[in-house]
């Protein structure tokens, strides 16, 4: 999994109105919305609760430590979507002791490996990882004219994300790929999947190259730059890449323009924040 550096994150906070919009231009969504839509939650309900929802934000300064920006940008994309959030005033233990004393209902925090949200009442636990690979798969279906349902998707990608992603495409009834650099990550993704849906129908792609010609629709989940070549882009579908960094060139990001959804923290963010909700 990719560590965030502050340059991916620095201008997330002043720019969420205008992401927002372009959310709303690429999917007909708003970033609250597609959250929602991914748990299956009624919109205005949600509204309603998240504006009596505290939830702290606590740094944590195991292994590599803080990343400067990081607990202030997660806050202000809660803040944004109404949430009742702040940074603890406390990192590590005792900013886990604050939040239980100060009466929070939620805590998000996030060490080197996980990060995670913790609803304090119901001890409901969301995981970025799977919550941005669930969410991004989302985003897929709200950008398909009919909805992702029986069309083709590649998912890019066979870690945490891009299972998670792949699992919430086959729940919407998409055909999937499955590819990744490494074969046996990918035969191991496709075990797993079999077993638990039965005849998913997804096929392992061997080589990319052929495997683009034959889907219109890729969730990129790989932590590589750009994974997808820039003559995919021009005939292609939709993409949704949660992978840091972005998974196509400039150029290539060009081309898709508003068939390319892409960010480092606000779809996955919104989407545990949502998940946390009583
Ligand atoms: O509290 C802090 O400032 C640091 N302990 C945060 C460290 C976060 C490390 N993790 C990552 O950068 C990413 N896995 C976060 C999620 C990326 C978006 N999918």
């Amino acid at each position: 999994m990719t560590r965030l550096t502050n340059d991916d994150i620095r201008t997330i906070s002043n720019r969420l109105a205008d992401y927002d919009r372009e959310l709303v231009s690429k999917t007909g969504m708003t970033l609250f919305g597609i959250a929602c839509h991914v748990h299956g939650r009624d919109h205005e309900t949600a509204v309603h609760q998240a504006a009596s929802f505290s939830i702290q934000v606590i740094p944590n300064t195991s292994g590599l430590g803080i990343i400067t920006d990081f607990c202030d940008t997660v806050s202000a994309i809660l803040a944004y979507l109404g949430f009742n959030s702040e940074v603890s005033p406390a990192s590590d233990v005792a900013g886990l002791a604050h939040a239980f004393k100060s009466g929070a209902d939620a805590v998000m925090t996030a060490d080197d490996h996980t990060f995670s949200g913790f609803n304090l009442a119901t001890r409901v636990v969301t995981d970025n990882s799977r919550e941005t690979g669930r969410v991004f798969a989302a985003v897929l279906d709200c950008m398909a004219e009919r909805g992702i349902k029986g069309e083709r998707v590649l998912v890019m990608g066979c870690g945490p994300v891009g299972e998670a992603g792949a699992r919430q495409l086959i729940a919407r009834g998409a055909r999937i790929g499955l590819y990744d650099t490494d074969m046996k990550k990918a035969a191991g993704l496709k075990s797993r999947l079999d077993a638990a849906y039965d005849k998913p129908g997804l096929l392992v792609e061997d080589s990319l190259k052929t495997a683009l010609v034959r889907y219109g629709y890729i969730l990129e989940a790989t932590p590589s730059a750009e994974s997808v070549p820039d003559s995919w882009a021009g005939a292609a579908k939709a993409m949704a890449a949660p992978g840091v960094p972005l998974g196509l060139s400039g150029t290539g990001a060009q081309i898709m323009k508003d068939r390319l959804v892409h960010d480092k923290l606000e779809l996955g963010v919104a989407a545990m924040a949502v998940g946390l909700l009583p």
